[in-house]
């Protein structure tokens, strides 16, 4: 999923953010719904995600930002252009975060849009497009699935009153947690033109590092499947019922879930499998579980290996629902793989030479906003390395020049693309 890494040119001509600026916003944002290990945990449209909001639409306010929300929740900060009425050239990502996720996660990609903002102010640089920074919501899926959600909705993938109506494990819905923080926004979701969408992130995988490169040149993001499995056998007491008596659904399940991890290693690296949620009722030591209810998320970057993986995985729990256990396989979301705008693309090429950084092209292994908004905008995504590759864990981590080459490439690729007369 990566090409030979290059060194650009000189570093000639082209601006820089302000990077200690950005890593103390950074270190700010990452205060809140930190974790004792340090880490935040920021499930979206709860009260931590609710104060990340806050803190960025401050901040935006001390920059003259007009701001909108739309009916999902979606934020944006809006600097106006020469062309005030024209379309935005948008650098977004997300505030939302994993349970145990890490400071730079979707927070990286939005701080360094508002310090991109900081820094065209400072130095009073009108562009052509007007800029807006957004912040989508329910980017993770940890709280609602599916992930991407806001994105999605804005991007006409998912309808917004079934999107409003995904409800959390405790039966919470979308429209309610946005009514409880007060983001139930007036503005319609989606059906406005953007002249480009940009997204900075961290890698979350090894690559950069290991090829000593500084931004990864973002071609596209491989394909996502998520599934739901649900066994169901019967109760009955640990003790005097014998083995072969019981309708258990854990054997099943153990087998299914060794045959998950089977599906993907027999189709080479580039195919994935995580099981990130097991859970049995009623969870009582001394009673044969009813129920057990696992998650699947497969990866790849061909839709059609995921389509193979997918039979697989369908004609396995079919038949492994024997012995008086029922076997349920739901997918519940389906993200195909996607090729960014190559404009875009090139942009971001251009602006790391003009930086002089070491940068390589490569594919997605992680989902982001950016997935869906390349269905209604040119769209490419700019990388930078984090600490061995580790991330949706608390541990995150990444170097504070690397964060700040990464800003200055988003930098001088929103500015290339802002000054294109539409
Ligand atoms: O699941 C993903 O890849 C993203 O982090 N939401
Ligand atoms: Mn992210
Ligand atoms: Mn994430």
């Amino acid at each position: 999923m990566k090409t030979e890494a290059k060194t650009g040119g000189p570093a000639g001509g082209a601006l820089r953010v302000n990077g200690e600026r950005l890593w103390e916003s950074l270190m700010e944002m990452a205060r809140i719904g930190a974790t004792g290990r340090g880490g935040v945990c920021r499930l979206a449209l709860t009260e931590e995600d609710r104060g990340a909001r806050e803190q960025f639409r401050a901040w935006c306010a001390q920059e003259h930002c007009e701001i909108s929300i739309d009916r999902i929740g979606n934020l944006f900060a809006r600097r106006r252009g020469r062309d005030s009425a024209g379309p935005p050239v948008v650098l977004g990502s997300h505030l939302d975060s994993q349970p145990t996720g890490g400071k730079f996660d979707g927070a990286y990609g939005v701080l360094a849009g508002l310090e991109v903002v900081r820094r065209l102010n400072e130095l009073d640089i009108a562009t052509q497009a007007p800029l807006e920074v957004a912040v989508w919501t329910n980017e993770e899926g940890a709280r609602f699935a599916p992930a991407m959600l806001g994105s999605g909705t804005f991007a006409g993938v998912f309808d917004l009153d079934e999107a409003l109506g995904r409800a959390d494990a405790e039966g919470t819905s979308v429209r309610a947690a946005l009514d409880r923080i007060g983001y139930a926004g007036p503005a319609e979701v989606g059906g406005r033109p953007f002249g480009a969408h940009l997204e900075l992130h961290i890698e979350q995988g090894p690559v950069l590092e290991q090829e000593s490169a500084t931004i990864g040149v973002v071609t596209g993001v491989q394909g996502i499947r998520w599934y739901d499995l649900e066994l169901e056998g019967a109760e009955a007491h640990a003790g005097p019922t014998p083995m072969h008596l019981r309708r258990d659904p854990v054997p099943i399940a153990a087998k299914a879930l060794k045959a998950v991890f089977e599906i993907a290693t027999g189709r080479g690296p580039a195919a994935r499998a995580t099981v990130g949620q097991i859970s049995s009722e009623p969870s009582s030591r001394n009673t044969v579980p009813r129920r057990v209810r696992a998650s699947v998320d497969f990866r790849h970057p061909e839709a059609t290996v995921l389509d193979a993986m997918e039979t697989e995985l369908r004609s396995l729990s079919w038949n492994l629902g024997g012995g008086g256990v029922r076997a349920e396989l739901s997918r519940i979301w389906a993200s195909d793989p996607v090729s960014f705008d190559p404009r875009c693309v090139a942009a971001v090429r251009e602006a790391a030479d003009r930086l002089g950084h070491r940068h390589l092209d490569l594919v997605s292994g992680a989902g982001h906003d950016s997935v869906y908004l390349s269905r209604v905008a040119p769209t490419a995504m700019i990388f930078v390395p984090c600490e061995g590759g580790i991330s949706h864990n608390e541990a995150e981590n990444a170097r504070r020049e690397d964060l700040a080459a990464g800003a200055d490439v988003l930098l001088n690729a929103a500015l290339d693309l802002a000054e294109v007369e539409r």
